[in-house]
């Protein structure tokens, strides 16, 4: 893999960027950034390099315009104070510059791209999530939005890629982010045959059978265009092995199962697993924030008293973060231990995510449906057992991080869960990380974890009264261990192992 050693300048893909635009009523313009360690971590890697570039979608109408004023071409966007494109004659302020290359999607392919093929077919298939019986049916609709929408949109950011590349001389790290882009690596290399392509996926990568799903023309397709990268990285060891089997059985190319690389006969293909993580010093400055100390106080007034239990969760309304069988798992709880009543809370802070999907809304509506059942059973004059919060409030989270008895992590299947990592570090109560054995995070802490089975609900519940009932010192010791985990393997390692893997120095010209 170490074919470079040299620096190099890097072009980075992925569908959300690290700033969006929009209009406030007045007709200014406006930017919001994006949130989380990934973004941040990359933003890091760009903003530092004079010659990198982010290519990603124009998600509004405002980042279309940002891109017309580019004339196509990449913008350098100031990030502080507050984010603004600079015109030709703008110096920044001395902070952060990102250049980002916006492209416009046209809306039909965006939808079939996106609402179609990435959300929910690629999603779902590579989180289980199909029963088969009834679902999917794949029909003229969606052999339409595969070729106009998947296919076509993933070349019109391979071009974008690509071009980028050659403005930088045609010899570049290019660096490609998740399922939306299977397919960008080969057309870039196509194009750009001195690039160093990598690509890293953030969700599940199932055994082939699981593909066996997609039409064969599709998922060769598919595997193909990943095979066109250098390599081709996952968050866990396992995922990486299932992609390798993979190619071998769907493709019937030989693999290296040991030194983990497929061999096309001219070049070689690695797969690699580096689990991401989370930035925990700036988890730890938001958690020792203002705001989140009053939040903190408010949740402690709520659900802390002396003989008071707190259990939460936090996560999208993704049908695969297994958010009803999590309540039915409560309920049950109750069911089995009367002792509890009145005694344990069940916090539930829920984002609502994708809800032009309609497995989705149909999602939402039986959480609200479930947790109105499990209050008629187990409320009492004063006491709902569970309180949901649909709620998109991060400081929020994070203060109920800080104060919970037991963090709930029950997913069918999640790529590696980073609402488990930043629980670990900020939790002050000695909180019991109660996680699914199907996360790529389980690799990592399970041995500090109550392990939950995603299906069995009774386990859940047998599961959560173990960490409500374990002995303090032991909560406090194994709650320090994960955290240990969490600080040894950051963001900041994520990405630098990669680079060093790669043989790069980031840099350029
Ligand atoms: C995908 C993969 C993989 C929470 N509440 C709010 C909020 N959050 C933040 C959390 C956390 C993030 O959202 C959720 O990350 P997860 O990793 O738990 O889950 P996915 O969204 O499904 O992420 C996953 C990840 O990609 C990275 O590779 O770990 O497996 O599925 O950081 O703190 N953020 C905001 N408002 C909130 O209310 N803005």
């Amino acid at each position: 893999m170490t074919r470079m050693g040299a620096d190099l300048p890097v072009v980075l893909l992925s569908h959300r960027g690290p700033v969006s635009f929009e209009r406030d009523p007045s007709g200014r313009r406006t930017a919001s950034r994006g949130a989380g360690g990934l973004v941040t971590a990359l933003t890091g890697l760009v903003s530092d390099l004079p010659d990198a570039v982010w290519v990603c979608a124009a998600g509004s109408e405002e980042d279309v315009a940002v891109a017309a004023e580019g004339e196509g071409r990449a913008v350098s966007v100031a990030l502080e104070p507050e984010p603004r494109p600079l015109g030709p004659d703008d110096a920044a302020e001395g902070g952060p510059v990102v250049r980002l290359r916006l492209v416009e999607v046209e809306g039909q392919a965006h939808d079939d791209f996106y609402t179609v093929i990435a959300n929910p077919l690629l999603w779902f298939l590579q989180h289980g999530m199909y029963g088969l019986a009834l679902d999917p049916v794949l029909t003229k609709r969606e052999h339409a939005a595969w070729e106009d929408g998947y296919v076509a949109v993933n070349q019109l950011f391979a071009d974008a890629v690509a071009e980028e590349v050659k403005a930088r001389g045609g010899r570049a790290l290019v660096m490609l982010h998740d399922y939306h882009f299977y397919l960008v690596g080969q057309a870039v290399r196509e194009q750009c045959p001195e690039a160093l392509l990598s690509f890293f996926l953030h969700i599940p990568w199932p055994g082939p059978d699981a593909w066996r799903i997609l039409p064969p023309p599709w998922r060769e397709r598919l595997l193909r265009g990943l095979l066109g990268n250098d390599v081709v990285a996952f968050h866990t060891e396992g995922f990486a092995r299932n992609f390798l089997l993979c190619a071998q059985e769907l493709l019937g190319l030989p693999v290296d199962l040991q030194a983990m690389t497929v061999d096309l006969g001219n070049r070689q293909v690695a797969a690699r697993h580096y689990p991401i993580s989370i930035d925990v010093a700036a988890m730890r400055e938001l958690a020792a924030s203002d705001e989140v100390a009053e939040h903190a106080a408010a949740l402690r007034e709520t659900f802390c008293h002396e003989d008071r239990h707190l259990i939460l969760r936090v996560d999208r309304t993704d049908p695969s973060k297994n958010i009803v069988r999590g309540f039915l798992a409560f309920a049950t709880l109750l069911e089995d231990h009367p002792e509890l009543a009145g005694k344990v809370s069940f916090l539930a802070l829920l984002q609502p995510s994708r809800q032009d999907v309609p497995e989705y809304a149909d999602y939402l509506a039986e959480i609200g449906a479930t947790v109105a059942r499990v209050n008629a059973a187990h409320g009492r004059e004063g006491h709902q057992p569970v309180d949901l919060r649909l709620t998109e409030d991060l400081p929020l989270a994070i203060a109920a991080y800080t104060v919970c008895d037991v963090l709930m992590v029950n997913a069918l299947a999640d790529g590696m869960n980073l609402v488990a990592k930043e629980s670990v570090v900020v939790n002050q109560r000695g909180g019991v990380l109660a996680l699914s054995e199907n996360t790529g995070a389980h690799q990592e802490l399970g041995a500090f974890a109550v392990t939950l089975h995603p299906f069995d609900v009774q386990q859940q519940a047998d599961a959560l009264h173990e960490a409500l009932t374990m002995d303090p010192a032991l909560r406090r010791s194994r709650r320090q261990a994960a955290a240990a985990v969490v600080e040894e393997n950051d963001i900041t390692k994520w990405l630098a192992t990669q680079l060093a893997d790669l043989g790069v120095t980031p840099g350029g010209r």
